[in-house]
């Protein structure tokens, strides 16, 4: 049995890729060390900062929540409620989310995607037909952002971790989807619109917990005794970023430390040069929403009008 490097307890993990041994007090503290260590290597945070949290129910975000909280950052949450009913999901999720507001004492705020968009997110994909993550993914950047903004948020915090990130990169470089690529980073800056007024603004995003394995956020989460949601979304069954986290880990578990070295050393390398070669389109107002986009109307807008034509075609 592991012995703690730091106070000799018995340890309760083993990180190989840090060859660090640490028990259930110390772990803790580790954890929300490298935390700080992100945040203050990437600039995520500046003190001037108004810091939302996207809140899903899961242990991602509500342990990401519940450390930026305890570093002394006085970070709000937004539950999106997506509308996903089997097994009762956004539901359950909901309140996960209100118990650790609850416990920190910081404002928890809770949008319908059903009253923003006119539908909840399953009605939204299927009537648009796209993907539910699809519809889903876009829909969450749009109604963060669209928050963000008229709150006064600057920084838009999510839980990603090291698993999510290389994953996604995996995917992206097997396809050379050189766009995604030129814009997957730890940080997203904030943009914004020479014209358009206020709501003419892309929120700064960043993801504190990149430099983490999924296994290590549930060890904080759990190890903190923050309740989440355990359940999948039903929609994520059988989608292709399990698959290739599921191939990581068995190169992980032959190599050690490769996850990181694969994403990190594509954050420091290559996507700044690629950020340089493909800059991204200018940004413009949507003409429906006001919203930024590159296109004349941007995607989300789009969603909402497929799906009200249909529900105009079925009525007549
Ligand atoms: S909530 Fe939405 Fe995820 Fe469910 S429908 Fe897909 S994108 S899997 S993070
Ligand atoms: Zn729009």
């Amino acid at each position: 049995m592991k012995r703690c490097l730091w106070c000799k307890q018995k340890a309760v993990i083993y990180m190989r890729e840090h060859r660090l041994a640490l028990c259930k007090d110390c772990y803790p503290k580790w954890f929300l060390r490298m935390t700080e260590r992100t945040i203050k290597e990437w600039r995520m945070i500046e003190p001037s900062d108004k810091v939302l949290v996207a809140v899903s129910g899961g242990k991602d975000s509500l342990g990401l929540w519940f450390a930026l909280t305890q570093l002394g950052y006085e970070a709000d949450g937004l539950y999106l409620d997506l509308g996903i009913s089997p097994g009762g999901y956004s539901e359950r999720s909901k309140e996960f989310a209100m118990q650790l507001s609850e416990r920190i004492q910081r404002p928890l705020h809770i949008v319908k995607v059903a009253d923003e968009m006119g539908k909840p997110v399953p009605d939204l994909a299927f009537a648009s037909n796209r993907e539910p993550c699809s519809a889903c993914g876009a829909v969450k950047r749009y109604l963060f952002n669209k928050f963000a903004v008229e709150n006064g948020y600057t920084v838009i915090a999510t839980g990603h971790n090291l698993d999510d990130e290389a994953a996604t990169l995996l995917g992206n470089v097997l396809r050379w989807q050189i766009g995604y690529l030129a814009r997957q980073a730890p940080v997203l800056p904030e943009r914004v619109l020479g014209v358009g007024g206020e709501q003419g603004r892309l929120v700064k995003r960043i993801k504190p917990f990149v430099r983490f394995t999924e296994k290590q956020v549930a060890l904080f989460t759990i190890l903190n005794r923050i309740p989440y949601i355990e359940q999948e979304c039903p929609f994520a069954v059988g989608a292709a970023s399990l698959f290739y986290k599921d191939l990581l880990n068995k190169i992980e578990e032959r190599s050690p430390g490769t996850k990181w070295a694969f994403y990190s050393q594509f954050v420091e390398q290559i996507q700044p040069l690629l950020d340089e070669k493909f800059p991204e389109p200018e940004l413009r107002p949507c003409t429906r929403c006001g919203m930024p986009t590159t296109a004349e109307v941007c995607s989300v807008c789009r969603i909402k009008e497929r799906a009200n034509k249909l529900v105009a075609e079925v009525k007549s």
